[in-house]
């Protein structure tokens, strides 16, 4: 039998769907998903098969002028997914079409290199009519040169058997590089760390998600088969302690809740999770906080 295998990193703008399209390729929900743009942080690798090839998705933070240390890590992340890997896919929103920002990604992904599989996936095409996919398809093959394009929706799965199909029988001849039951490469405790993240994002405003950081500080395995995980919340100043926290402390309550319940499906046991929020006014700045998510650490003018 011949086995094929690669990485193949979906690229974007944020908010483009690529979280979205790895959870459906995996069958599972391994990398976290909201309406708001810069939810992915860091590479998260999930693992699909198809027939005799194993497609090792590369999730990665959308792209998009980073201003902030932690912006210009995430976007030198999504690059470097998208050098280190067999085949890129660029995600384009079908109903935001050709932005300045899918602009400067295709410049960039002119300075990649040449000899690289670069497949175009027009997403949530659940949005917009026909005649307009066929207009934007033509539009962008005429400013690339993508190997093949495909028209998907990954929130309701339309056409991306096609593309998983596609990608599988690209991939280079060799072994697997996960166990065939593997879904993720990323260690739990980050999962549990980024579904609590998720679910902060989900109730709080503004700024405040990206500002705000979670790290499980410790996972304790109980003879009862559960597990105890305590998770830090990161934030910057006393105000959004306070509004993490909630009146009389319901926010967190109701967070803390939806992240466990989440867990506990993923895990298929009962977990006890304990948040604890901290002001750290310099995490943005902090080494430590980087190398949690991640994501490398740039200097100041990098
Ligand atoms: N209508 C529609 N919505 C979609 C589709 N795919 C994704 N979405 C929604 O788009 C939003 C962003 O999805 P994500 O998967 O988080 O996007 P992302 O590209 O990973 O975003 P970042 O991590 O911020 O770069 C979510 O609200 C998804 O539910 C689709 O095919 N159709
Ligand atoms: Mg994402």
């Amino acid at each position: 039998m011949t086995t094929r295998a690669g990485f193949v990193a979906l690229i974007g703008e944020p908010n483009a769907g690529k979280s979205t399209l790895l959870n459906r390729m995996v069958g599972a929900k391994v990398s976290i998903v909201t309406h708001k743009v810069q939810t992915t942080r860091a590479r998260i690798r999930g693992v699909a098969m198809e027939g005799d090839a194993q497609i090792v998705f590369v999730d990665t933070p959308g792209l998009f002028q980073p201003r902030r240390r932690l912006d210009r890590a995430m976007v030198a992340a999504a690059w470097g997914g998208a050098a280190d890997a067999d085949v890129v896919v660029l995600l384009i929103e079908a109903h935001r079409g050709v932005t300045e920002g899918v602009e400067r990604i295709l410049e960039g992904l002119a300075d990649i290199g040449e000899g690289r599989r670069v497949a175009l996936a027009i997403n949530k095409i659940d949005k917009v009519e026909a005649p307009v996919l066929l207009g934007l398809s033509q539009d962008l093959n005429a400013r690339f040169d993508f190997e093949e394009t495909f028209m998907i929706s990954a929130e309701r799965g339309h056409g991306v058997d096609v593309l998983r199909h596609y990608l599988a029988g690209v991939l280079p001849e060799g072994p697997w590089l996960y166990p065939e039951d593997q879904i993720a490469d990323l260690p739990m405790r980050m999962i549990a760390a980024e579904m609590t993240r998720e679910k902060l994002t989900l109730r709080l405003h503004q700024e405040l998600p990206y500002q705000m950081t979670v790290e499980t500080e410790n996972w304790e395995e109980r003879k009862d088969g559960s597990a105890k995980i305590d998770q830090l919340i990161y934030v910057v100043r006393d105000g959004h302690k306070g509004i993490v926290l909630g009146h009389k402390g319901e926010t967190i309550k109701s967070v803390s809740k939806a992240a466990r319940e989440e867990l506990e499906e993923f895990l298929g046991r009962k977990v006890h999770l304990f948040l604890q929020v901290k002001v750290r006014p310099n995490w943005l700045d902090d080494a430590e906080r980087y190398s949690e998510m991640g994501l490398d650490f740039k200097d100041g003018n990098g």
